[in-house]
């Protein structure tokens, strides 16, 4: 399906920035990521029931951040996101309130991509919908089956977790890890039939009242896939196996990044799905994490609808480390207005060598983990900087060699890095 327009992405001189570390759940260490060839990232996308809060905002801003370090860093970036476009909230969601499920999910996406846009995230080179995916998850089932790792229960079929020697390695957890998220996050470990609690859907067979596809195939019949089967099959496709970055928020390492991981793995005969895997924490709101679920939501769009600058949210976002757990508060919104501010006062008076400084180290905290904080800790020690020079008289305006400007060059670097435009 169609993304969203890229914004303009300037492109910075002053070499290339150095290569990026990440924190990689599946070794729980921060590890160099050494692209081979083009960097190669799938991000979990949105289940479009509802429109984009701030937690969704935050964890795609996050991988906005790599994709823009990996391209300052000479790399082409090859970057795909799915739609699950059907699933059973999006069904759930759509019985509740009368919607036809499939009105409802592009209404939402086209939500999404708006909000995505407004906060100047490059946008994914293929954005991928689980209904059009369908073939391509069909053919991983065939896959597994063929490896002896599919298994029918009722009409369903269900992948053998086991069937993957490596399972577990993605998201480090033990069984009584596993099963205690499991129920919350679409497992289902009490089905009778299944040979292993937490064995998961594959193929859902068709129901009254559900949508269905013909798989083409009597072995696997009519119905929808299963959840993870969809992002391993759309992966595979527009990335191959073994790429460099898969993404999401934490609630994505275990069960969903793990299955998806392990359908690949089997259907590879062993290769692995991606290098490292990376996790953005949980933002909250009110004490609990922001989720539909719970309707505890500040959204995107209406903070947008209330005349908020969208850039003033992507700042109050990169105050916060993307690893960490945390809560969004309107204090946050007003320090980043308070903070786009200064900055824009700051950089219409800055030196050359107080911006070539500030690039060096912008860079350097992006490499170091995505480490916005610091990085824009960086930008605000250079703008007090600036502005107690200029009370002393100092030193604005002067040109590098090129005759690029102070301010030229601290524009193009938050735009091209931060994704902030003074
Ligand atoms: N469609 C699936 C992935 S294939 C899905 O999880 N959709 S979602 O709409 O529920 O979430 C979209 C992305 O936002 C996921 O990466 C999810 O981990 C992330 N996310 C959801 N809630 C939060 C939150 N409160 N804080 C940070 N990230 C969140
Ligand atoms: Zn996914």
């Amino acid at each position: 399906m169609r993304a969203w327009t890229s914004p303009e992405l300037p492109r910075l001189g002053h070499g290339v920035a150095e290569p990026v570390r990440l924190h990689d759940t599946s070794t729980g260490g921060v590890v160099p990521v050494e692209p081979s060839g083009p960097a190669r990232m799938y991000v979990c996308g949105i289940t479009p029931y509802d429109a984009t809060h701030i937690g969704h905002a935050a964890t795609y801003v996050a991988f906005d951040l790599l994709n823009r370090a990996w391209r300052d860093a000479g790399h082409e970036v090859r970057y795909v996101q799915n739609v699950t476009d059907v699933d059973d909230p999006l069904l759930e969601r759509a019985t509740a309130t009368g919607e036809d499920w499939a009105a409802l999910a592009e209404r939402e996406t086209e939500l999404f991509r708006s909000d995505m846009a407004a906060l100047r995230v490059l946008a994914p080179d293929h954005y991928i919908g689980a209904v059009e995916s369908i073939p391509l998850d069909v053919e991983l089932i065939q896959r597994l089956q063929a490896q002896g790792a599919v298994y029918e229960v009722d009409g369903d079929l269900y992948y053998d977790v086991h069937a993957d020697p490596a399972f577990g390695q993605v998201s480090r957890l033990d069984e009584a890890g596993m099963l205690s998220v499991f129920p919350s996050r679409g497992g289902d470990p009490d089905r009778p039939g299944k040979k292993h609690p937490l064995d998961c859907l594959v193929w859902r067979g068709e129901r009254p009242g559900e949508p269905s596809w013909d798989s083409g195939d009597p072995a696997i019949g009519r119905g929808r896939p299963g959840w993870h089967v969809e992002c391993s099959a759309i992966a595979l496709r527009y990335l191959g196996d073994t790429f460099d970055v898969q993404g999401g928020g934490s609630d994505l390492a275990f069960p969903h990044h793990e299955m998806s991981a392990g359908h690949a793995q089997v259907a590879l005969d062993g290769r692995p799905f991606a290098r490292t895997y990376v996790h953005a924490g949980m933002v909250g709101y009110d004490g609990e994490k922001m989720s539909k679920s719970r309707g505890n939501l500040v959204l995107v769009s209406r903070l947008r609808e209330a005349g908020v600058d969208p850039l003033v949210i992507r700042l109050a976002i990169l105050a916060h480390h993307y690893r960490s757990d945390w809560e969004w508060t309107d204090e946050d919104l007003a320090a980043a207005g308070t903070r786009l501010d200064t900055w824009r006062t700051a950089v219409r008076a800055t030196s050359y060598d107080a911006a070539v400084t500030l690039l060096g180290e912008v860079r350097a905290a992006l490499a170091d983990d995505l480490d916005a904080p610091t990085a824009v800790a960086a930008v605000d020690a250079w703008a007090a900087g600036v502005a107690a020079s200029a009370g002393t008289g100092g030193s604005g305006g002067s040109q590098g060699s090129s005759g690029e400007s102070g301010p030229d060059l601290v524009r193009a670097l938050l735009d091209a890095r931060l994704g902030i435009t003074l």
